[in-house]
């Protein structure tokens, strides 16, 4: 007879037959913007502290070395829901609000992975990776005639894009919520719509002036990115985006306690325009990026409430990361970068989102599982984001099918805090597509005749050279001694694995 996983790993001493929800523990991925590696008091944080956060890293495992497939968020997204580099598909760049879904009907994800085994699935928050089957043909006026429900989610609660982009409404399922008939929804990143101001002719108040692009539609305030007329009631209040997706989250986890469930948990926070509740606004020494970094712990705090009252603690494992690495100006002026202090939002590491440098894609990553997890433990290991997939099919004992999340590899004892092995390497692709690789011991990024500043924003280094790059794990986490002439094998050798998955091989 098949012994079950959970025994496998030790988790239970005893040969009794093991409770259902052992076996099927609910899963919550709960995914951040833009939260860098030092933005959390548990990772060593002082001007602003994340309690709860440090709470969930107490009962469980927290990562020191855990990587996203992506310095920005579609592409980065797109690995950790579909097992597969992002480098593959061409599609993958940073979205607009009315592409197209990036991830096609008859990929298998890994909400497919969990509603073939007997989950509910959902998705809440921030989405970026299109909807509709053809980009700017959506019909936000009707049925969508592609939604998450064709790959794999049950349920959906979602921002098309993100919160700097139109269409600025919500999307429930396969249509706009809150739809209001009055006030046709309609959205292009072409051209406006002739009785619209954009923000360059725009007169009234601005909530939060732009830095960078940003001056397109004016919405509540704030310019975006792209075109949009109309949505009325639809449009959602910024100040309350948090709110919504704690609330539709905590509906859903009640909705389903019964029944084992997955949740894909995405905040907006902390990306752009950052906008807080006024709970939140005016309290942190760091300004806004402070005031959205404690809207975010506020948001995982009731999530894990919700989890307690409902008995779900030992039973629901929440994973809890970022997308990419975190950024200061991204395109508001919002003063981020001027109280920053000596807060260092990507902790011991160089660069940020973007970036190939570890800035860009090092992130937060705890694993909590109640009784099952061990507390408190950090664990070193070097963890990828793409290994998400292989790693959960494993625990819910799901055989993966032929094809599916080809690049992700089971390292579910190191992620649950049972084994301290690293995972070989862990690749991710800087804003160009650039791709570097770290291993225990090396930290490669290829060569890229990109720029070496952003044109949009100069301070953010984006880790191209033309040369390759190589630095020591460990004793260069600054990046600044490059080895790639000394130690020309590894060198080789790190780009032939990169080359590889370039090759779609
Ligand atoms: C950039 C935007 C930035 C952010 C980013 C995507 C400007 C100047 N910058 O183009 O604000 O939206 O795209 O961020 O417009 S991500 O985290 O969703 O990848
Ligand atoms: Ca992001």
């Amino acid at each position: 007879m098949k012994q079950p996983l959970i025994s496998i790993l030790g988790l239970v001493a005893t040969t009794t037959a093991l409770a259902q929800s052992d076996n099927q523990p609910n899963v919550i991925l709960l995914v951040a913007d833009d939260l860098g590696y030092g933005d959390l008091s548990c990772y060593g944080a002082t001007r602003v502290s994340t309690p709860s956060v440090d709470k969930l890293a107490a009962n469980g495992v927290r990562f020191t070395n855990a990587h996203a497939c992506a310095a920005t968020s579609t592409p980065s997204r797109y690995s950790l829901l579909t097992g597969e580099y992002c480098i593959r598909n061409a599609n993958s760049d940073v979205a607009a609000g009315n592409a197209a879904m990036i991830i096609q009907p008859d990929q298998y994800t890994i909400a497919d992975l969990f509603k073939d085994n007997g989950y509910t699935t959902a998705a809440i928050g921030k989405w970026h990776l299109g909807i509709g089957s053809t980009t700017g043909q959506q019909n936000w006026n009707g049925k969508l005639d592609q939604s998450l429900a064709d790959i794999g989610f049950d349920y959906s609660y979602i921002m098309a894009a993100t919160a700097d982009r139109v269409p600025c409404v919500w999307i429930e399922n396969d249509s706009v919520a809150n739809y209001d008939p009055s006030a046709p929804i309609e959205v292009s990143y072409i051209q406006n719509f002739d009785t619209k101001p954009t923000l360059l002719n725009y007169k009234g108040e601005l909530l939060v002036a732009s830095s960078h692009g940003h001056d397109q539609s004016v919405i509540n305030g704030i310019g975006r990115i792209g075109y949009m007329r109309g949505g009325g009631n639809a449009i959602w209040k910024d100040e309350h985006l948090a709110d919504t997706i704690a609330q539709k989250a905590i509906d859903f986890i009640t909705k389903n306690h019964e029944n084992p469930f997955f949740l894909y948990l995405c905040t907006n926070d902390i990306h752009v325009p950052r906008w807080p509740n006024e709970r939140f606004r005016g309290k942190n020494e760091m300004g806004l990026r402070g005031d959205v970094i404690k809207q975010f712990d506020w948001t995982v705090g009731v999530v894990i409430d919700a989890l307690q009252k409902l008995g779900l603690e030992d039973n629901t494992i929440v994973i809890l990361t970022s997308d990419n690495g975190p950024v200061l100006d991204d395109g508001y002026q919002d003063y981020a970068e001027e109280l920053l202090g000596n807060h260092s939002p990507s902790g011991n590491r160089r660069g940020t989102k973007y970036s190939a440098y570890d800035g860009g894609s090092i992130v937060p990553f705890i694993v909590s599982w109640g009784k099952h997890t061990p507390q408190g433990k950090t664990s070193n290991a070097l963890v990828s984001q793409i290994d998400c997939f292989a790693s959960l099919a494993q625990l819910i004992e799901a055989p993966l099918p032929k094809n599916a999340a080809p690049d992700s590899r089971n390292f579910i004892k190191t992620w649950l805090g049972l084994s301290d092995k690293s995972a070989p390497y862990a690749i991710a692709m800087a804003q160009n597509r650039t791709l570097n690789i770290c291993t225990d011991k090396w930290k490669y990024i290829e060569p890229s005749d990109g720029p070496e500043r952003l044109s949009w924003n100069t301070k953010i280094e984006t880790g191209y050279k033309e040369v390759p790059q190589l630095f020591r794990q460990g004793k260069d986490l600054k990046e600044e001694h490059n080895l790639a002439k000394r130690y020309k094998n590894v060198v080789r050798k790190l780009q032939k694995i990169l080359d590889a998955v370039k090759a779609n091989n």
